[in-house]
């Protein structure tokens, strides 16, 4: 890790800074093209701590990345994964306030909330469903820290994967009552549709996309416990939304999820 444990938590403090100030910065590896992929991930947690350090909760995880459609998006190609607080959660139909970000965008996504823990390395999407207590629909309201969403890999994780806001809904579902790869999802802004995808989207079936999570999070000596909630991934691209904006997302079998921007 080239950074120093100063620097790190520099990098941290300014990066949350501008989330909680909704202001953007230019990615860190302009300054610090040195960095590596660990220095990333100490980012990210050195936010995590800061925020648990305040008395904000762990509400959940997150991969991003995961569907061809956002690496095409982004102009990256390797999935990556970050931490969801409690203060990122709004109710289904809910309001979001665009004043409290930057520049939103929405992700549809399918998230599992597990019974048994995961553990890697050599997690697998038998693994993941024999530990899955449901699933249920999510829409993920990313907010990427960087100027005009202008980022690269290290800095993208370093900044807790864009996380900004989420919102589940629908109707949970357990694993054997859905066919998870040829689930249909339809999202619609403003009544006209604007998206469309399989579940198979996210890395051919989104168990998968939590099996490569558990991967991930054993190269750091840990793993996801029972009871966590875990965004999969955007099925999508992701679409911008300004004030005004209303957003639906219909899951085939497991309901719609319904937000809106103020
Ligand atoms: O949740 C996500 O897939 C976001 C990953 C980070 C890249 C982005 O901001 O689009
Ligand atoms: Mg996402």
């Amino acid at each position: 890790m080239p950074l120093s444990p100063t620097t790190i938590q520099a990098l941290a403090d300014h990066l949350e800074a501008a989330e909680l100030k909704a202001h953007d910065v230019v990615k860190i590896t302009d300054e610090h093209p040195e960095m590596d992929f660990a220095d990333a991930y100490a980012i990210q947690y050195a936010i995590r701590a800061n925020k648990l350090a305040r008395g904000v909760k762990l509400s959940g995880l997150k991969m991003g990345l995961t569907s061809f459609a956002k690496m095409k998006q982004m102009g990256v190609d390797v999935p990556i994964y970050g931490f969801l607080a409690d203060y990122f959660a709004r109710p289904d139909g809910g309001a979001i306030a665009v004043k409290e970000l930057i520049h939103p965008k929405i992700e549809a996504e399918i998230a599992f909330v597990t019974k048994a823990p995961l553990h890697g390395p050599g997690c697998h999407i038998g693994d993941v469903l024999a530990a899955t207590d449901f699933v249920i629909p999510a829409v993920e309201v990313i907010d990427s820290r960087y100027r005009d969403f202008k980022f690269d890999l290290k800095s993208v994780i370093a900044d807790n994967c864009s996380s900004a806001r989420y919102v589940t809904g629908g109707q949970p579902r357990r694993v054997d009552e859905v066919d998870l790869r040829t689930l249909g999802i339809v999202i619609e802004k403003n009544g006209e549709v604007i998206g469309t995808a399989a579940g198979a989207a996210v890395l051919g079936h989104p168990a998968a996309s939590v099996a490569m999570l558990a991967n991930m999070l054993a190269e750091r000596g840990e793993h996801i416990p029972a009871g966590t909630f875990v965004m999969t991934g955007g099925a999508t691209e992701a679409y911008a939304v300004a004030p005004g904006d209303s957003i639906v997302v219909r899951y085939q079998d497991l309901g719609a999820v319904s937000l809106h921007f103020v």
